[in-house]
Formats: C-alpha cells, sequence, structure tokens
C-alpha cells in the first residue's frame, strides 16, 4: 500500500520535551513554521481548538454584558507612550511601521502590543456621565511582541491571538468584582474545556502589570517543571483614567475618574493544553475541544468491503451528537490510521472489522489511557458520550494529580532551594518586597513567582528568604 512518509514521533515527551514538542504541533498539523521567525501558521486543526476556546469565553462573556469591537491595529507613537509607566520596559518589544510605498511617515506608527492606548483615548470621548457607565468592550485580534528568546510554537511567538477586554465602572467594587468573574471564567477554560488545573492568584507587586493597581491571575505547573501564566485580569484603578482624561459625573454633578479594569486569554492556551497532556504517540486532546472527539475506523477486505463501510457509515451517523469522523480512505491500512489519529489526539477511536459485523458490535479505543473495550451498535451513542465524559475528567484527574505531586511548601530557606533544585512548584510565606524577590531569582537561577494564590495555609511566620515577617504565601517555580 503506498503510504505516505512515516508520521511518528522519534522521540519521547520525558526524554527531550523541547523537541517532542516542535515534533507534536508540526506532525499533527496543528502548525506550520512560516519564513518570519516567531510567526506560525495555525493549520485548521489547531484553529479549530482556539475556535472552542473562543466560542465559550465570548458567549460568557456576552451574557456578562460584554460587547465585541475592532480597534486598530497601528498606535501613533506619541498615544502609545501617553501613560509611560505600561510601556516602560516594554518598548524594545515593540513593532513599528515607519515608511509606506515610497515615503517615511512623519510619526512611525506601532503595532498593537495591547490596546489600551488606542482604546482608551476613544473611552474618553465616550464616558462622560454616570449614565455612560459600566462600559464593557472585548475585542479577539492578533498582537505583535517582538521578542528576543527563541521562538516556541503557542507559548512564545511574536504575533499572537487573544483577546482583550476592556471595561470602565463607576466605582471601585464594581471593578474589583469583575476582575475575578473573568478570572473565575479563564479557570472554567482550562479546567473544563482543556483540563488544566489552574490556581488562582494576585501577582506580586514585581510581577504585575506596572500600568495598573493590581493582577489577578490564573497559573499552572507543566510535566517539564516549570510553572507559567494562563490569563491575567487587571484591576487598572484609575492609572489610565488619570492618564487618558477618563471622567465622568455622577447622579450629584460631581466628576470621577473611571475604575477601569483589562483581562486577556491567548492561544498560548493551546500550548499549555499540549504540554500537560501530550504523551509519546502524540497530542491527547480534551474531548471538550477536540475538533473530532471520535474517529471511525473500518477494517476493509476485498469481499467485505461494502458491508463493512455501510456498517461504518451508520455507526457514524448515530454519532451525530458527538464530533465524530468516519475515516473511510482507501489508500491507508488500518494501522496506519491508528497512529494518524493517536498522533492527533482524537479521544476515542472505533474500529469494525467483518467479525463486528457478524456480532453487531465494534472495538472502543480510549486514546487517554490505550483501554479498549467491546460495545453493541446499539449502545454505542450512549457509551461514546460517556467515554467521553469520563476521558474528560480523567485528563483532569491526573493533570491535578501530577500537579500536588510536585508541589513542596517550604518554610525555611535549605527547604525552599532543595525543592526547587528538583523543579517542584514551591509554595512559600513571602515578605512580596520587591528587593526580595529580585535576590531569590538571582541566587538560585531562576525561581520566579507566579501569584499569590488566594487560597492558601494561614499566614504566619517570616518570608522564606529574608526573614522579614510574611504577608502571603506565593508560589515560585522556573518558568516558561
Ligand atoms: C501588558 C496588559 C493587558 C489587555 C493584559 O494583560 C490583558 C489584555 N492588556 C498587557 N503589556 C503591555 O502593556 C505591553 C505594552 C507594550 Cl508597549 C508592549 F510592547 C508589550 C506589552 N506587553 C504586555
Amino acid at each position: 500500500m503506498p503510504e505516505k512518509k512515516i508520521v511518528g514521533l522519534t522521540v519521547r515527551k520525558s526524554e527531550d520535551m523541547s523537541e517532542w514538542y516542535q515534533q507534536v504541533v508540526q506532525k499533527s498539523e496543528l502548525i506550520e513554521y512560516s519564513s518570519v521567525s516567531g510567526c506560525v501558521v495555525f493549520r485548521p486543526y489547531s484553529y479549530a481548538i482556539w475556535e472552542k476556546i473562543q466560542q465559550f469565553f465570548d458567549n460568557e462573556i456576552k451574557k456578562k454584558g460584554v460587547k465585541n469591537a475592532y480597534f486598530p491595529l497601528f498606535i501613533p507613537e506619541a498615544l502609545l507612550k501617553k501613560e509611560s509607566a505600561h510601556v516602560a520596559g516594554f518598548t524594545p518589544e515593540v513593532a513599528w511601521v515607519t515608511e509606506a510605498g515610497h515615503s517615511k511617515l512623519n510619526e512611525r506608527l506601532a503595532i498593537r502590543p495591547t490596546s489600551e492606548t488606542i482604546m482608551y483615548e476613544n473611552y474618553a470621548k465616550w464616558i462622560q456621565s454616570w449614565r455612560d457607565l459600566p462600559l464593557k468592550i472585548n475585542q479577539w485580534c492578533s498582537v505583535v511582541r517582538w521578542e528576543f528568546n527563541n521562538p516556541v510554537p503557542f507559548l512564545r511567538t511574536r504575533e499572537f491571538l487573544w483577546q482583550e477586554g476592556h471595561t470602565a465602572f463607576a466605582s471601585k467594587e464594581e471593578a474589583e468584582k469583575e476582575v475575578r468573574d473573568i478570572l473565575s471564567l479563564y479557570k472554567q477554560v482550562f479546567e473544563e474545556l482543556l483540563a488544566v488545573p489552574v490556581i488562582e492568584g494576585q501577582k506580586t507587586e514585581h510581577e504585575k502589570f506596572a500600568g495598573g493597581l493590581y493582577t489577578t491571575s490564573v497559573e499552572t505547573f507543566l510535566p517539564s517543571g516549570k510553572g507559567i501564566q494562563a490569563a491575567t485580569s487587571h484591576c487598572l484603578g484609575q492609572n489610565f483614567a488619570t492618564a487618558f482624561d477618563i471622567k465622568f459625573l455622577d447622579e450629584k454633578g460631581d466628576k470621577h475618574f473611571a475604575w477601569q479594569n483589562s483581562w486577556g486569554i491567548t492561544t498560548r492556551s493551546i500550548g499549555i493544553m499540549i504540554l500537560m497532556h501530550g504523551d509519546d504517540k502524540g497530542l491527547v486532546l480534551p474531548p471538550a475541544i477536540a475538533p473530532t472527539q471520535i474517529v471511525i475506523v473500518p477494517i476493509l477486505f476485498e469481499n467485505t468491503k461494502e458491508q463493512v463501510l455501510a456498517a461504518a457509515k451508520s455507526i457514524t451517523t448515530s454519532l451525530h451528537h458527538t464530533r465524530a469522523h468516519l475515516d473511510d480512505r482507501d489508500n491507508y491500512s488500518p494501522g496506519w490510521k491508528f497512529n494518524e489519529w493517536e498522533l492527533k489526539g482524537v479521544p476515542l477511536r472505533i474500529e469494525i472489522g467483518p467479525k463486528d459485523i457478524a456480532a453487531k458490535t465494534a472495538v472502543v479505543a480510549r486514546r487517554d489511557t490505550g483501554k479498549k473495550e467491546i460495545v453493541a451498535f446499539e449502545n454505542l451513542p450512549t457509551r461514546a458520550s460517556e467515554l467521553l465524559k469520563e476521558i474528560q475528567q480523567n485528563l483532569l484527574d491526573k493533570a491535578k494529580k501530577q500537579i500536588d505531586d510536585n508541589t513542596v511548601t517550604a518554610k525555611r530557606w535549605e527547604d525552599f532551594t532543595a525543592a526547587f533544585k528538583e523543579k517542584k512548584l514551591v509554595l512559600a510565606p513571602f515578605c512580596d518586597k520587591e528587593t526580595c524577590e529580585e535576590e531569590i531569582k538571582a541566587k538560585t537561577d531562576g525561581a520566579k513567582t507566579l501569584n499569590k494564590p488566594f487560597e492558601h495555609p494561614p499566614i504566619k511566620g517570616n518570608c522564606v528568604h529574608c526573614n522579614a515577617p510574611a504577608t502571603a504565601y506565593a508560589l515560585f517555580a522556573k518558568t516558561y
């Protein structure tokens, strides 16, 4: 049979995770590299996953009264630099348009790295009275940050896709409530769709978005022994309102600056899911986001071909309540197809051959455990649904266990450094001082804080590093 070149992976995940990752994202047809370093093609298979995330999140924020809009890609230099705290430190990453055709531009234009400035210039016009609040706008777009670290598909690319929500309120209380509501939506995206457990918490002063009041985040810890920020929800306070003159008259006629938030989740979420669940055979996709949840592979022989195909088609039809696909290609062997769909992480495979037809049964194989079972035709629709649910839950449970097993609480510096050396996720009492955080990073070959979890043991005693009174528990790890 004339089959395509080998599709399988040539390296184990535990052997060389970065090589494994590069192979998985390309061979599973999620990603193709482009001729621009740090810019990758989202092929239909990965874009379909992004669409699942979009559909869920977009629907949820619309329920909260958020409306979608689209703001320009280009930001004039003076506008980008209007709120100086937010650009400081980021300027080396900004990409600029300096000429068009044959003429140089009078003012260079930034390609948006984030849209606060271009949006808030307009918010200042739209917000005049308390009746104009709350203002809740979101946009789905791509942004550009010209990174110089080596690019990694999904995790670190120069252009990436995201949503950015930008809201304005009359009171701090309303703004703060939304910060947490959005953060819990992000938690839902990760846990319920991507089967990735995350930890909600507040960023330290050192790691927060400098343009805002405070930053909350969801963070997770990957099998590589590295922590990673999964999404952020910022309370901007009145910093931007002051810089952009976003004021409103209250019911008594007094003027106030608006309270603002911004929040975002990016296509990095897909990379996190891949690293969390993938195995030596390739991707393992959670059913909730799998573009194809079930693949039906008929085992075809000359003289039984017609009957087997007919049965496979009828099974596929009976699974219309799922995303089922019949692989009836006749130029690949069943074994070759099994490998390919395993590489692509399809949660369930149904095999149907001549012997199964007589027995009116099919073989159902799980991608997550590799377990197979024999199911009667008539039971396939309900059993398939059950199994998809079980797989979704199993992936979340396994990831949760992986994180728990690798989390260490350290109260003494020796314990902290020992755990960090073993690539653990370290929870430690912390003073939350910027200088202390920098010293920890310098002394440990890169221990950074992820966040200060909202849920933590009672805070007592001293900072794990400097011995000043602890004001929080913080999570430390090497990070992406
Ligand atoms: C911070 C803040 C915020 C809306 C989010 O995290 C979610 C969605 N925005 C983004 N940030 C910058 O402000 C920034 C600014 C410039 Cl000029 C830059 F080049 C890079 C940046 N990266 C992050």
